[in-house]
């Protein structure tokens, strides 16, 4: 049987400040997502965009140092509901965002129907941030934090139940951008990382033979949380926080491709994507690549 992709975008931009990233999900469909898959004989079928909620602007955005939180986390209910439905049916759920804190529910979606998910986050960031330990109350430096179940309770448990993920099954990859909290959180959970001193001292070759032995005895299925500043900003100029000094273009789609060799990704996004702050959609296309590659496109 060919495999089922389901292609979901969620343009969601109030896990930030920054605008634009919300259309995401229509910068990736422009720069050719559908027909780029299409190629690999994928049924792919896009569902389109869920409807992130506006904010009522006459409301204070902050509370308790989280921005939008009422959207933020309903948004987050609406793609959970979805991807819970798009695994039930037996399809891999392939998300488009939209800022980071969007992971949230991708993940709420997700983690039910396994045992033991494992997390593969490819950021420049760690994403586990709280409330107290947060510089910015931007909720999309959060959503690793509260899929471990630490966190504010209506975003702790989106979706009905918590936690989704355990420690021992996630592994950070790219990491040069960690906020003090951050730090002790991967210290006392006992988080795996290589950051980017171990991507460049190892070789991306061995850090992704690491994360896929790591991850191959201890879970059940692994989701890609993709997000684009992960990348160099010189391959990635598109997005909301950029850090100089990450992974390659080259070194991604080899990553991507070690991926897809191991055969155990069961579900992806790609976070991200802000098209007002990208050079002629170059941000768009790296993620339709890297998508392609972890999909199955080969070389030869
Ligand atoms: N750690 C900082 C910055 C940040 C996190 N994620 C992104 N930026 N993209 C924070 O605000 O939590
Ligand atoms: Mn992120
Ligand atoms: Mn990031």
């Amino acid at each position: 049987m060919m495999k089922k992709i389901s292609i979901l975008g969620v343009p969601m931009d109030l896990g930030q400040n920054r605008r634009g990233v919300d259309m995401g999900p229509s910068a990736i469909r422009y720069a050719g997502v559908i027909e780029r898959l299409e190629k690999l004989k994928l049924d792919i079928d896009d569902l389109g965009d869920v409807a992130i909620p506006r904010p009522n602007r006459k409301e204070p955005q902050m509370q308790d140092n989280l921005r939008n939180l009422k959207e933020v986390a309903e948004g987050n209910e609406l793609l959970a509901e979805k991807v819970d439905q798009i695994v039930s049916e037996g399809s891999f759920p392939l998300i488009l965002g939209g800022d980071h804190s969007i992971a949230m529910g991708t993940l709420a979606g997700v983690s039910k129907h396994y045992e033991n998910l494992g997390v593969i986050w490819y950021d420049a960031h760690g994403d586990l941030n709280s409330s107290e330990t947060s510089p910015s109350g931007n909720i999309h430096g959060m959503p690793l934090a509260v899929s471990l179940g630490i966190g504010h309770e209506r975003l702790v448990n989106i979706h009905g139940y918590q936690p989704k993920l355990k420690p021992e099954n996630i592994v950070i990859v790219g990491a040069r951008s960690l906020d003090e909290g951050e730090r002790e959180l991967i210290k006392e959970r006992g988080i795996k990382v290589f950051t980017m001193h171990e991507v460049d001292r190892m070789g991306m070759t061995q850090v992704m033979k690491e994360t896929v032995d790591y991850l191959r005895d201890r879970t059940d299925g692994v989701h890609l949380s993709l997000d684009l500043d992960g990348l160099d900003p010189s391959d990635a100029p598109g997005v909301g926080t950029p850090v100089m000094g990450g992974m390659s273009y080259r070194e991604s789609h080899l990553a991507m491709e070690m991926l897809q060799e191991s055969g155990m990704i069961t579900s992806a996004e790609f976070v991200e994507v802000n098209p007002i702050l990208d050079e002629k959609n170059k941000t768009a296309d790296t993620a339709v690549g890297l998508m392609g590659s972890l999909l199955g496109e080969k070389l030869k």
